[in-house]
């Protein structure tokens, strides 16, 4: 069989700056290379020229698989059968899929009652096992941490090396579309492995842009400045009150001239349904918070900003659907009544 391969995948294509030698095992859905979106009604509500980094546009939606090629590629060169996460969703989801793709098995510890649908969806069908606990992402990251310290199972959170690695080519795709990136990059931070990887790619790029991270105000352990122990936020993929790469975080958001600041969940949902009715930009929750976070303090002087949109709105069809200002419109199928409710006052 003749298989046509259609693009690089993401090692591949940045093998470089990558640990990867020619002849290392690649497992890939060919991640990366996603769009860059100009925001034209963000734009002019913040005078700024603003572009949304479409993550969502990954094989399964979020930015995740740029670190989980790495991660899961790694574990196979080390001869690893299982791999495992803790997560609020698009990690566990990722895994997943890669773990198939790989022909290992995955197992994951996601907090009970708050994963999104779509992502609880994804990880179910990719045959990995779904273990809930009643708990929140810190108490799974912690009792993952402990189990390989005790099993021979490969770690994929951002915790892994290699994860962060993958994930700074998020930074050297901006480079490469915008001529040398942006003035200043939005960011949504739960794990706070993702701001960390971006500077990571920034700095081995020679750029510098500054970092606006930002936190839901109920689950703001970097603003605050102690973990959170009962984080809550509607943006479920961020409800972390513990981030492992906190300090990277922090360090690297000063480093950049830039901040971690909160956002209301109001805020976030005003957000979310701007993008959505006004840019015709689906993301989830979690990504919107840093287009609230721009809303709510500005462009700062800044010419140009990327927002990263971390994962696409259909992760979380509850929260599209709940938290929406319109509704179905019920109509019986006959002339008189689809006129009504197509052309009359809603
Ligand atoms: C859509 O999946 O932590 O600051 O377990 O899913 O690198 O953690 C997800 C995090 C932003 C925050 N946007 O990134 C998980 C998980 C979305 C996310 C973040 C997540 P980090």
């Amino acid at each position: 069989m003749t298989i046509v391969q259609t693009r690089p995948s993401l090692i591949e294509r940045w093998r470089e700056h990558l640990p990867f030698a020619e002849g290392d095992p690649i497992v890939t859905l060919l991640e990366g290379a996603t769009a860059l979106v100009p925001a034209p009604v963000i734009s002019e509500m913040v005078g700024a020229e603003v572009y949304l980094k479409c993550e969502g546009g990954n094989p399964t939606a979020s930015f995740k698989d740029r670190g989980m090629t790495c991660a899961v590629s790694a574990a196979v060169r080390e001869g690893a059968k299982a791999v495992i996460c803790a997560s609020t969703g698009n990690t566990a989801a990722s895994a997943a899929a890669y773990a198939a793709r790989a022909g290992i098995t995955c197992a994951v510890i996601v907090p009970e009652g708050r994963v999104a649908m779509g992502k609880l969806a994804q990880t179910l069908i990719h045959g990995a096992r779904v273990v809930s606990i009643a708990g929140n992402f810190d108490r799974g990251l912690a009792l993952v941490r402990e189990l390989v310290e005790r099993h021979p199972i490969s770690l994929v959170n951002s915790v892994n090396e290699f994860r962060l690695e993958g994930q700074k080519t998020g930074a050297f795709e901006l480079v490469e579309d915008m001529a040398g990136g942006p003035d200043l990059l939005c960011i949504p931070v739960g794990n706070a492995g993702n701001i960390t990887a971006y500077w990571r790619g920034f700095c081995e790029m020679g750029v510098a842009p500054r970092l606006f991270g930002f936190q839901a105000e109920g689950a703001a352990p970097l603003v605050l400045g102690h973990p959170v122990e009962h984080p809550e936020t509607i943006a479920s993929a961020i409800r972390i009150g513990n981030p492992a790469r906190g300090k990277e975080a922090l360090a690297a958001t000063a480093e950049s001239g830039g901040s971690i600041r909160t956002v209301s969940d109001e805020e976030i949902l005003a957000a979310y349904r701007l993008m959505a009715s006004k840019e015709g930009m689906f993301c989830e929750p979690a990504s919107s918070a840093c287009v609230a976070g721009l809303l709510k303090y500005g462009a700062d002087g800044a010419s140009t900003v990327v927002c990263v949109m971390t994962g696409r709105g259909l992760k979380d069809p509850e929260t599209a659907i709940e938290r929406n200002d319109g509704a179905v419109i019920s109509c019986a199928p006959d002339m008189g009544a689809i006129e009504e409710a197509v052309l009359g006052d809603a």
